[in-house]
């Protein structure tokens, strides 16, 4: 397997910092941090220098530098990168980038308190551990907190939310020249993953040059990593990496199906292949002899569409999705597979803010954005009186905006059905933000963790099991709270969770933010296969955010989840119904 520049460059970056912490001559490390730098900006291929004999000539690549590069582009690995991180944990880099951390306080931690990771440090900090070392006080103790934390909001990955509008208009671009005839996204961005490394764009074309040569020159190209006749990667100006392969139409179908991944599914559908006589690989299924070899005068089955590829495996068409090798395959080959949501499937949306709380437009704004998106109900759902930062609504604040939502829900009889409701705080002490009585008034009440996020296992699950359990709350909202990439989910026992919300028939929310995406496919997943209701809401600010559903659909997707399993694709007639029921 080769290496790519960057790939190529941050190996040398680890070297770099690992020698800083055994402390050899800084001139050492000084030499690879600069060829690392050097093949960062670098807007050529170290692998095309490499054969045109040219990497010497690299600023600050001698010779060393070089043989290293090279033995890295034929063996994919780095004896000398192995050897340090034998000797030096590898955590130790980590832990250097954290803000206010350098090689000498990397390697007291290491020497003083065994730590070798990052949690293990944020850990330490939190029990004062860290503030009786030399040279340490409670501030810079703090600094380190505060250091991590900001460190987990730059990871290497792109939110989905961010990364798939760039990657269409750039297929938009591509599809519009005349040698492109057919195109499409793959990998982890077609298979709806949260997080994006890198884009994959694959164009069906007779004439791939012209096709190169307008993506490496695309106006958001910030550099240019490599330029060749069927794949070219660029980095875009906003950091996010695109790689474009072209390839002859007839082949579409294996291409799509190997570049969409994920790379488990598709190891397991290369066995499946074999047993069927064949080598399954990008460009064709090749018949193998009983030594598992390729025949190779025997004829090629191309296939240019991935139905046929499946068909061709004895398996169903497997939804890009569900490609994750968590039970998808096995579903295939006996014909069990889901029939998974789809937008159209979605009727209503049961979760948005308006100008009453944190919200930039007004009720009836919302309600119009809404009929043109087709939803036959809505619930408007503004913050509750605890949230100070969000303009919660004190109970008079929300009693008035109900006799609102009452006005707006009769002037619109039956094109749009406005639900009154609230997206309540469960407080940090389990209680809930507004008294029974008040909720009572109220069509449609949410119950949402905003505030002690940090809390214990035990203590977030009571909160949840506490509004699941409250008979006028109907759904908990984004339930494990996680914000990419501000922070991760809350720790919290997910089966009596879900146990729970089935026996009070609570909803469990699928909130279609992309930086949300919570439930997540798993939780999803899990949900529905234990009976509890879902539902998919874009928990809008403003009217633009009511098309984030589709983020929101395609996670449900990718936790197997059907139309009947949620409830906003719901007639009007059995929303309003299931709501006029009071849960046990
Ligand atoms: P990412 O970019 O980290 O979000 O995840 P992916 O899944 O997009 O991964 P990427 O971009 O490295 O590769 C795209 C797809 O290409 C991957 O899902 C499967 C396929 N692929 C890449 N390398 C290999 C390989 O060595 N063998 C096989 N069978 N498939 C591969
Ligand atoms: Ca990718
Ligand atoms: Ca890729
Ligand atoms: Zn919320």
């Amino acid at each position: 397997m080769s290496l790519s520049n960057r790939e190529i460059a941050d190996i040398f970056a680890r070297c770099a910092d690992m020698l800083q912490i055994r402390g050899d001559n800084i001139h050492r490390v000084l030499s690879y941090r600069r060829a690392a730098e050097t093949i960062r900006a670098l807007p050529r291929d170290l692998r095309v220098i490499a054969d045109e004999g040219g990497l010497t000539k690299l600023k600050y690549i001698g010779r060393t530098i070089a043989a290293k590069i090279e033995e890295m582009l034929a063996t994919g690995d780095l004896d000398f990168y192995q050897r340090l991180r034998a000797e030096v944990p590898e955590g130790l880099v980590d832990i250097m980038h954290i803000n206010g951390v350098g090689p000498k306080k990397a390697k007291l931690f290491w020497q003083r308190l065994g730590i070798t990771t990052i949690a293990q440090l944020q850990a330490a900090a939190q029990v004062d551990e860290l503030v009786a070392l030399p040279g340490m006080g409670a501030k810079s103790q703090a600094k380190i907190l505060a250091g991590i934390e900001a460190l987990s909001r730059r990871t290497g990955r792109a939110s989905i939310g961010a990364a798939l509008p760039a990657a269409q208009a750039i297929l938009t671009q591509l599809l519009q020249l005349p040698e492109a005839q057919q195109g499409e996204l793959a990998g982890s961005i077609r298979r709806g993953r949260e997080t994006i490394g890198d884009v994959d764009i694959l164009i069906a074309s007779a004439a791939a040059a012209p096709i190169m040569r307008k993506f490496v020159t695309m106006e958001t190209v910030a550099r240019v990593l490599g330029h060749g006749p069927s794949k070219s990667s660029v980095e875009l100006l906003s950091g996010l990496q695109v790689d474009l392969r072209v390839l002859e139409k007839a082949r579409w179908g294996t291409a799509l199906q190997y570049f969409t991944g994920s790379l488990t599914h598709n190891v397991k559908l290369r066995q499946i292949a074999l047993e069927h006589g064949y080598s399954l690989n990008e460009h064709a299924l090749s018949p193998v002899d009983e030594d598992k070899q390729i025949i190779e005068d025997a004829e090629k089955i191309l296939c240019d569409s991935e139905e046929k590829v499946y068909a061709a495996l004895g398996m169903q068409y497997v939804p890009p999705e569900l490609r994750e090798d968590s039970g998808e395959i096995e579903a295939a080959r006996t014909q069990t597979l889901p029939q998974l949501i789809t937008r159209a499937d979605i009727a209503a949306d049961l979760h948005m803010h308006t100008t009453w709380s944190d919200g930039k437009q007004g009720i009836r704004e919302m309600a119009e954005a809404c009929i043109k998106r087709g939803h036959h109900s809505i619930a408007i759902t503004d913050h509750s009186r605890s949230l100070g930062i969000a303009n919660g609504l004190s109970i008079e604040r929300l009693l008035a905006q109900v006799e609102e939502v009452r006005r707006v829900n009769a002037e619109y009889g039956d094109r749009l059905t406005v639900l009154a409701g609230t997206e309540m705080d469960i407080k940090a002490d389990g209680a809930m933000d507004y008294p029974d009585e008040v909720l009572a008034q109220l069509d449609f009440v949410i119950a949402s963790l905003h505030s002690g996020l940090g809390q214990g296992r035990e203590q977030i699950t009571q909160r949840l099991l506490n509004a699941i359990r409250n008979p006028f709350v109907r759904m908990v909202g984004h339930p494990t709270a996680r914000q990419y990439p501000k922070r991760g989910e809350v720790a919290a026992d997910w089966d009596a969770v879900i146990a729970a919300a089935r026996q009070h028939n609570t909803i469990l929310e699928i909130n279609a933010n992309p930086l949300r995406l919570d439930l997540k496919p798993e939780l999803a997943r899990l949900a529905k296969d234990n009976g509890a209701l879902l539902a998919i809401n874009t928990d809008a600010h403003r009217i633009e955010h009511l098309d984030l559903m589709d983020f929101g659909v395609v996670t449900a997707r990718r936790g197997w989840v059907e139309a009947r399993h949620v409830v906003n694709t719901w007639s009007s007639e059995r929303l309003r119904q299931w709501l006029s029921n009071r849960h046990p």
